[in-house]
């Protein structure tokens, strides 16, 4: 062989492989996965929860079940969020002297302001319950079990330890993820926050969602919006495959 054709061979094959490994960074492809967040008696009318949120009732427990369901049989692996916490929980109103619900306080080590609630989804109570079938989810993604911190997000509580969702999402090769539920300025707001920050493509559907206030919920929606999460109205499979 000519010295000629041995660099020609040597090129050609020095592309093909360049090429090659852009086309198979390229070829990821999109994997949705859905995140309902909490939707759990205590934060229902419904079940006259203790810390429920307005437009909770039965009408809205059947839409999530209903589009959850959708989403399911369109194929996409469904994950829940589960509030879940100790008696003893930071959070809750009772466990700070002379505090009444909804006060905030300071905390420390990091610090933050915590919005002190009623005592709610206290673990293995009627409350903590998830209202719907559960054997919509491939994983129930417990959250808030240590005494000490909050726990918001989905994927961290506020002691920046991070729960499985991740490595769950990882795992499946998961890319974007559809998120809505439980409380639109407060759980889904965070969760949605957090999943951009891990690098995922991010949808939230805001009429599967409902809000502790309309104020902070308006600004949780600006919020989620600043940071590129795509804001539906409805469930609409078009527009959560293109988005
Ligand atoms: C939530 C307040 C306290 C929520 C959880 O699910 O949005 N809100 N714990
Ligand atoms: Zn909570």
């Amino acid at each position: 062989m000519g010295h000629l054709a041995g660099r020609t061979i040597a090129w050609v094959l020095f592309f093909t492989l360049v090429l090659g490994g852009m086309m198979v960074i390229a070829a990821q492809p999109t994997k949705i996965g859905v995140i309902v967040v909490d939707v759990q008696g205590d934060f229902t009318k419904l079940k006259n929860g203790s810390l429920a949120v307005d437009g909770t009732d039965e009408a809205y427990i059947k839409a999530v079940e209903e589009n959850t369901k959708k989403l399911k049989e369109a194929g996409f692996p469904i994950y829940a969020t589960q509030d879940w916490h100790p008696k003893n929980h930071v959070s809750f109103f009772t466990n700070h002297q002379g505090k009444k619900a909804f006060e905030v306080i300071k905390l420390h080590k990091p610090d933050r302001d915590q919005v002190l609630w009623p005592p709610h989804c206290v673990q293995n109570t009627p409350g903590a319950e998830i209202l719907l079938d559960k054997t919509l989810f491939k994983a129930i993604v417990k959250k808030g079990s240590d005494p000490h911190y909050d726990s918001y997000s989905g994927f961290m509580d506020d002691g920046g330890k991070k729960t499985d969702m991740d490595k769950i999402l990882k795992t499946e090769k998961i890319n974007k993820v559809v998120v809505y539920g439980i409380a639109t300025d407060y759980c889904v707001k965070a969760t949605a926050l957090d999943a951009v920050a891990a690098g995922y493509k991010v949808i939230m559907i805001k009429n599967l969602s409902r809000g502790v206030a309309p104020e902070t919920s308006q600004k949780a929606i600006e919020e989620m919006k600043a940071k590129g999460i795509v804001i539906l109205d409805d469930l609409d499979l078009q527009k959560i495959k293109a988005s």
